[in-house]
C-alpha cells in the first residue's frame, strides 16, 4: 500500500483529475492532500464536492486558504471573497463546509508527517501533534467561531508552552498553515514569501525546516504552501515541499510513499500573481 501525497490544489480540479489519472492509485492506496484544497483556482466548489465524496482512503490537512474560506463563510471575518461566495451559494454548502472544518492539521502514517506549512523549530514531534490536535479540536467544538474570529494576526511570533487561549490558537495556526521563514531565535517571520536565498532581508532568516536547532528533525515531513521554494525534495532536511505553484501556472506535484517517488505535471495558469 502506498500513500500519494498531493500538493496545493486551490480549486484546480482539472489538474487534480489529470494528475490522478496518470498516478492511477490502486484501491488500497491512500490519497493525502497537504492543504489549500480550495480558493483562488477555477473550481473550489467542484473540488470540495469531489473530495467529500471520495470513496477510497483520503486524508487532508487544512491550509490557510481553507481556513480563510471557513472564516468568511462562518462570518467570523467581514471580507467575503468570490470563491467563498460561490461555495456559500451552493445547495450543499453547509455539508461541504462542515466536512472541511472537521479536517485535521497534521496527519501521520508509515513514517511520514503531513502539514500544510510546517512545524515550529521549538516543537518536538509530540508538541507538534498536541498543538495540531488542539487546533482541530477547537475548530470542531463550540469555540470554533470565536477562534476563527481571533485567528488573524502575526503575534505571538515565538513559542512558549505558557501560551494560552486565542494567542496559542493563533500561534499554532500560523505555524501550521502560514509559516515559511523563522529567524535565529525561531521567531516567525510571516511577511517573506520569496524562495530560498531571496528571503533574507534585514534579519538572517531560515526556512523553518532548515533552522539549525529544529527539534522535530527526526520526522520526515511533507508540506505545501511554499510555491516559490524551487524544489520538492530537501534530502539534507528530510522534507518534501509539494506546492509547485499549480494555481499560478506551475506544476501539480505528488510524492509516492514509501517509494519516495516524485511526480509532477504542468498546469495552465488559473490565477495571475497579485
Ligand atoms: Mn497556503
Amino acid at each position: 500500500m502506498s500513500l500519494y501525497v498531493l500538493g496545493d490544489l486551490q480549486g484546480c480540479r482539472p489538474d487534480f483529475e489529470a494528475l490522478l489519472e496518470s498516478l492511477a492509485p490502486g484501491p488500497r492506496d491512500e490519497l493525502w492532500i497537504c492543504g489549500d484544497l480550495i480558493n483562488r483556482g477555477p473550481d473550489s466548489l467542484g473540488m470540495l464536492r469531489r473530495l467529500r465524496a471520495w470513496r477510497g482512503p483520503l486524508r487532508c490537512v487544512l491550509g490557510n486558504h481553507d481556513l480563510a474560506v471557513l472564516a468568511q463563510a462562518r462570518r467570523a471575518v467581514p471580507k467575503l471573497g468570490a470563491t467563498a461566495r460561490e461555495l456559500l451559494g451552493a445547495t450543499d454548502a453547509g455539508a461541504l463546509l462542515d466536512w472541511l472544518q472537521a479536517q485535521p492539521l497534521l496527519v501521520e502514517a508509515q513514517g511520514l508527517t503531513m502539514v500544510h506549512a510546517g512545524l515550529a523549530p521549538q516543537w518536538t514531534a509530540d508538541v507538534a501533534r498536541q498543538e495540531a490536535a488542539c487546533v482541530a479540536a477547537t475548530l470542531r467544538g463550540a469555540e470554533a467561531l470565536p477562534a476563527l474570529a481571533q485567528m488573524y494576526g502575526d503575534e505571538p511570533d515565538l513559542w512558549t508552552p505558557q501560551l494560552s487561549g486565542a494567542a496559542r490558537f493563533r500561534y499554532a495556526v500560523n505555524v501550521l498553515t502560514r509559516m515559511r521563514y523563522v529567524d535565529a531565535q525561531g521567531r516567525l517571520e510571516l511577511e517573506s514569501k520569496e524562495g530560498i536565498g531571496a528571503g533574507a532581508k534585514t534579519r538572517a532568516l531560515w526556512p523553518w525546516f532548515a533552522h539549525p536547532q529544529r527539534r522535530n528533525r527526526a520526522l520526515q515531513i511533507a508540506f505545501g504552501h511554499w510555491s516559490t521554494l524551487g524544489r520538492v525534495y530537501w534530502p539534507e532536511h528530510g522534507v518534501w515541499g509539494l506546492d509547485s505553484g499549480c494555481v499560478w501556472g506551475g506544476r501539480l506535484s505528488a510524492l509516492r510513499w514509501p517509494e519516495r517517488r516524485i511526480y509532477s505535471r504542468p498546469c495552465p495558469a488559473h490565477q495571475q500573481p497579485g
